[in-house]
């Protein structure tokens, strides 16, 4: 008898017609088969998917160029089809399910023809584990295969999992023919369903990523009593071997792979890697937080990564292992046929084909990879991948760490008062927009819980689904919001970041563990210098006072946006987050006319040493 599994695959096939049908187990003989089909056989427009880099340099490593009209998240084409608009929420595009799907059968009627329809079985989370979930995807490009090989946990025991049951996530993907006015990214959430055409990138075409678990399993989540999130998950190890677990978020290109990564700038500290960007989050039976990473890969930011920012991601990249690590729009050292991209050590190559694989002018002014150029690497490649990760339960989360990319405004660490008081710290994130998503960079908007393109439906729903979980907590994480991205006048990071962003994470440490007290201003606390260690760190006082500022007057127009953003969700909106609104815009603006409040107060007086 056929099973739920195999109708539904049928199905598939007759309706995007491809040549052949071919089952994934996730073995490593699989594998290395497909990369050899990605690298001779297959072809999109004439290419092949593949290119085999330097092996002796970068074990298993190959490179995948992309169609250059797809290098990114297209949110603009990203649908939630819920029955009811009102559920998807002013925060998502949406159309009627029954209009989407007539839409994307027209569009993927024999849209696979003349290609190979991969059936891919994997689980989001360990399969021991009570939260994992079993998906299938369908997809006819091997660079999808392969990137979700090295991305979840594929077997084909998970087919012997599903068994006869109708009990699964399903994803079915077409690379279409790029055309981006085909090209769209829908979510049927009641239906665990995602359908996407038209992308071969990332978030659009790994289905098990962004479109499962994050925005169909933040609605189960909301239906059940859990949250999916958009977050890194760390262990910090102190100099006595205690490890305390945080979760982060982030938006997309502003730093999680290498917070998650992190070589620690203070002695006897060290970060232990669970996750780099989704985290689900379920209350435990002690009261406590615990998190699981669904993923088994990292697909980071290529540029700017190098030895100096981000050491265990390089050792990660030429670590030796049967997963194949990809490289996606990166440049070409054609000498040595090794991947480049900007900000990798060393000089630049002299001979170098750009991300298109042109050559490459040093002198244009032209970046030569792609600003979103990724690598995908199997999380087993970590040298700093946690004794945790394979852990079915979790960890338990001691803080929440939320934050943004802004250049002015945001001090470097605020903790909020309460868990009521985070909620509303993340639901007021702003972040300036990167290359993670087409659309154009550096524009301040609204990102609450780094989640803003990832909720699956109305965030004022989503609000009060927070403050929800934090009644259900009876040791809540206490939260922090970070900005490691203010400037100066002359627009250079004040903070240098990276390795560094650790004498953060201490502070954070110390706050938890009740080792140090904080200072109030009016948007949350904020460590004592003393308290800070800024050991062996040369950044001059009026700096510092910078990274901490507080001004009341460069506050009114970021009131004003807030509020913009959080009326659009006005019958939704929870009360509390309205009072805390409301709380923060009367404390801002009663020390406004006075000078001698405590925001105005350097941060090198305070609490000095
Ligand atoms: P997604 O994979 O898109 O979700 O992104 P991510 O949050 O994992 O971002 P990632 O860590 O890959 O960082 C993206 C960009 O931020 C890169 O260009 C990094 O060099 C830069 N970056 C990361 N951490 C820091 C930091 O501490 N300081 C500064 N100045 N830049 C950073
Ligand atoms: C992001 O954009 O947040 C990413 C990359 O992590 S993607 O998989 O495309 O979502
Ligand atoms: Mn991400």
């Amino acid at each position: 008898m056929t099973t739920a599994l195999e109708k539904w695959v049928e199905e598939q096939a007759r309706l995007t017609c491809p040549d052949k049908i071919y089952w994934c187990d996730g073995s490593e003989e699989e594998a290395r088969r497909l990369i050899e089909i990605g690298t001779k056989e297959e072809k999109i427009n004439g290419q092949a998917i593949f290119h085999k880099l330097n092996q002796e340099n970068w074990p298993n490593a190959y490179l995948h160029r992309s169609h250059h009209s797809d290098v990114a998240r297209t949110e603009h084409l990203t649908y939630v089809c819920h029955p009811d608009k009102e559920i998807a929420g002013p925060n998502n595009n949406w159309m009627a399910p029954e209009e989407a799907k007539e839409k994307m059968r027209a569009l993927s009627a024999g849209c696979m023809r003349g290609r190979t329809m991969y059936v891919l079985p994997y689980m989001m989370g360990h399969p021991d584990s009570p939260y994992a979930k079993a998906c299938v995807q369908l997809t006819d490009i091997s660079y999808v295969a392969i990137s979700m090989r090295v991305m979840t946990r594929m077997s084909k025991k998970v087919i012997d999992k599903i068994g006869k049951s109708d009990d699964f996530v399903k994803g079915l993907h077409s690379i279409g023919d790029l055309n981006p006015n085909k090209r769209f990214i829908m979510h049927f959430p009641d239906e665990h369903f995602v359908w996407s055409i038209g992308s071969g990138y990332g978030g659009n075409a790994l289905l098990g990523k962004k479109c499962f678990s994050l925005r169909i399993a933040s609605w189960l989540g909301f239906q059940e009593g859990w949250l999916a999130e958009h977050m890194v998950i760390l262990g910090i190890e102190d100099p006595k071997g205690n490890v305390t677990y945080v979760t982060a978020a982030l938006p997309s290109a502003c730093g999680k792979t290498n917070l998650a990564m992190l070589e620690s700038a203070l002695p006897g500290y060290k970060v232990w890697t669970l996750g780099d960007d989704i985290s689900w989050l379920n209350v435990g039976p002690d009261g406590r937080l615990w998190a699981i990473n669904p993923e088994a890969g990292l697909f980071g930011v290529a540029p700017g990564t190098s030895l100096k920012t981000n050491p265990n991601m390089l050792r990660a990249l030429k670590a030796d292992n049967f997963f194949p690590t990809l490289f996606t729009n990166t440049a070409l050292d054609k000498d040595t046929n090794e991947p480049w991209w900007e900000g990798l050590d060393g000089a630049v190559p002299k001979n170098v084909l750009d991300w298109q694989g042109q050559s490459w002018d040093s002198s244009s002014g032209l970046k030569a990879a792609h600003p979103n150029a990724r690598f995908t690497v199997s999380i087993y490649n970590s040298p700093t991948l946690s004794k945790e990760f394979d852990n079915p339960k979790g960890v338990p989360i001691s803080a929440i760490i939320l934050g943004g990319r802004r250049t002015q405004l945001i001090p470097l660490v605020t903790e909020a008062f309460n868990w009521q008081h985070g909620v509303f710290l993340g639901a007021r994130i702003g972040s300036e927009t990167t290359a993670a998503a087409i659309h154009k960079e550096g524009v301040l908007r609204r990102d609450p819980m780094a989640m803003l393109p990832f909720c699956g439906y109305n965030m004022g729903d989503y609000f009060r689904h927070w403050l929800n979980i934090g009644k259900k907590l009876k040791h809540p994480p206490k939260i922090y919001s970070v900005n490691w991205f203010r400037a100066d006048e002359n627009g250079r990071f004040i903070w240098p970041g990276f390795g560094e962003n650790i004498r953060v994470l201490k502070w954070i440490l110390d706050r938890v563990n009740n080792q140090v007290e904080a200072q109030k201003t009016s948007i949350g606390l904020i460590p004592h210098s003393k308290d800070l260690d800024l050991s062996g760190l040369d950044i001059p006082e009026r700096q510092l006072d910078k990274l901490f500022e507080v001004n009341p007057e460069e506050w009114q127009e970021e009131l004003r946006d807030i509020e913009k953003f959080l009326r659009q969700f006005s019958g939704r909106l929870p009360q509390e987050i309205l009072e805390e609104y409301e709380a923060l815009a009367e404390q801002l603006n009663n020390s406004r006319p006075c000078e001698d409040i405590e925001d105005s107060i350097r941060f090198t007086d305070r609490g000095g040493a």
